[in-house]
């Protein structure tokens, strides 16, 4: 008899999940489980999807295709060597080439990057371009390495990577530690191995074929999301202006979240780094911010050197579990940084605050208690998977370019990402609606994501 998904099922495959997780795996496991708990309404109320479990999509959804790993051996400036982790998770391609970007920090793990590329493979599908999911990255710290040496650590990385990608195979981009200038050495060292000139990473500098607007497309995106959303939920289609606002973060796409709420008449007031928070009630100085974070990529401590009314508050002055940036009252919050960064402390600090919307710009911020506290409360919530597509949307957008070696100009690129980011909003909150969880976006993009996903995958069998 075919086995049917049912909410019994759904749940009999998380309680299978958990006994099988290892330590690592537990934000893979987290992402996952809110994803699954998000299905139950369409299981309940959707016949078609009956035939998931016949053709077995969620197994095969949340085990990735391929988990690639393998040594990056490069030679520091006192010619010594040293040894570090890459990875490439590719994790499903039913709708395109896999896609994700790839993030360098000490932190990195296979159960980061499972996590990572679990939550691209919605968030692809959620954007309608034809991608899938992966990502990658290693263990490296750029964080006090030279130029040369950051440039020897991409080249040793792609020399192995440059087996797996292509640009209808898998396309890496950008992710934290990862900007315009790695992307450029990793770009460069796949031309040399392979001679030859194609799109196969997104981010690129505009001058050998990015697009124009990748820097800016997440953070402007997630502040387009969050228009459409409070526009949609309050009829008001100017909510975010003079508002205070706060960012954690202050990487690619905290300052230009930043930069699009200055443009909308906001003001945000504070922004994080992993030192601690920086709060200046007069509203921050981005182009000081930009100076110190993104040409000197030194603390955000500096920055009180110059506004000395300013305050930087150490991540010491804090316990673990609780952040300064989300204690500063704000009408939203946007947490820019990384995983887990908004726990169930702040999102109490921000209800009592009278916070009225958080929109997640980082992978999965918000943990998952303080989702469920945030989603009781009568707060907006924007979910990652949604309000950060606005990058790896602007990347599709890159390879369209690539493709047809044709330059979108700059204004032609934000028309497509706004109508995007629009785009997705109503259909997360459409979906929502049509699955009888309404207001609830995290379930409406995780359905509406799910369900493109599904019918790929059952169309093209195994
Ligand atoms: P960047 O490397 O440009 O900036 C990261 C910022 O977050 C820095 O301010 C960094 O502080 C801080 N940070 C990183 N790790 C930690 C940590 N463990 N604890 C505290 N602070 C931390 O990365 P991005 O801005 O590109 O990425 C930020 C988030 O957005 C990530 O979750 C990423 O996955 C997500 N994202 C990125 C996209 C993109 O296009 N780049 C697209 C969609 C999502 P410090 O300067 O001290 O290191
Ligand atoms: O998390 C993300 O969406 C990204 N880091 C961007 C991925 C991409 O391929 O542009």
């Amino acid at each position: 008899m075919m086995k049917r998904i049912t909410t019994v099922n759904a749940k009999e495959e998380i309680a299978k999940l958990k006994n099988e997780q290892c330590a690592e795996d537990d934000v893979f496991f987290q992402a996952m489980e809110e994803v699954l708990l998000s299905l139950l309404p369409l299981f309940k109320s959707d016949e078609v999807y009956a035939k998931s479990a016949k053709n077995a999509i969620i197994r095969r959804l949340i085990t990735p295709d391929r988990v690639i790993k393998f040594q990056v051996a490069w030679l520091d400036d006192n010619h010594e060597i040293q040894v570090n982790t890459g990875y490439r998770v590719q994790f499903n391609n039913a709708l395109g080439p896999y896609k994700g970007g790839l993030r360098f920090h000490p932190t990195v793990n296979e159960g980061i990057l499972k996590f990572l590329g679990f939550e691209q493979i919605l968030k692809n599908a959620l954007t309608g371009l034809p991608i899938g999911g992966a990502k990658g990255g290693s263990d490296f710290d750029p964080k006090g390495k030279s130029d040369f040496e950051v440039m020897k650590f991409c080249a040793a990385f792609m020399k192995e990577l440059h087996k797996y990608i292509g640009p209808r195979i898998d396309v890496p981009a950008g992710d934290i530690g990862v900007g315009a200038r790695e992307i450029g050495y990793l770009f460069g060292q796949y031309k040399s191995i392979t001679s030859s000139f194609e799109g196969v990473l997104t981010g690129k500098p505009y001058f050998f074929g990015g697009s124009l607007m990748r820097p800016e497309a997440t953070g402007y995106g997630v502040i387009y999301f969050t228009e459409k959303m409070l526009e949609l939920e309050t009829k008001d289609t100017e909510c975010l202006k003079e508002k205070i606002c706060t960012v954690s973060g202050s990487g690619n796409v905290a300052l230009h979240a930043i930069e699009k709420l200055q443009h909308l008449g906001a003001t945000a007031v504070a922004c994080t780094d992993s030192k601690g928070t920086l709060y200046d009630h007069r509203g921050l100085d981005l182009e000081l911010l930009k100076e110190l974070k993104l040409n000197r990529r030194v603390s955000l401590k500096e920055y009180i050197k110059k506004h000395t009314d300013a305050e930087f508050i150490p991540v010491s002055d804090y316990p673990e579990d609780a952040h300064a940036v989300w204690d500063i009252p704000c009408y939203a919050a946007f947490p820019c940084a990384t995983q887990n960064e908004l726990t169930v402390l702040d999102a109490k600090r921000l209800i009592k605050n009278g916070c009225r919307c958080v929109a997640e710009g980082a992978n999965m911020p918000t943990t998952a208690e303080a989702v469920r506290i945030i989603l009781k409360s009568d707060m907006y919530f924007a979910p990652a998977k949604a309000a950060n597509a606005g990058g790896v949307a602007v990347s599709g957008f890159e390879m369209s370019q690539n493709a047809a070696m044709q330059k979108w100009t700059f204004e032609e690129v934000d028309t497509k990402l706004k109508a995007t980011m629009e785009e997705i909003c109503i259909n997360v909150s459409e979906t929502a609606k049509e699955y009888g969880v309404e207001g609830n976006y995290v379930d409406g993009a995780n359905i509406a994501g799910f369900k493109r996903v599904a019918d790929a995958m059952i169309a093209e069998g195994i």
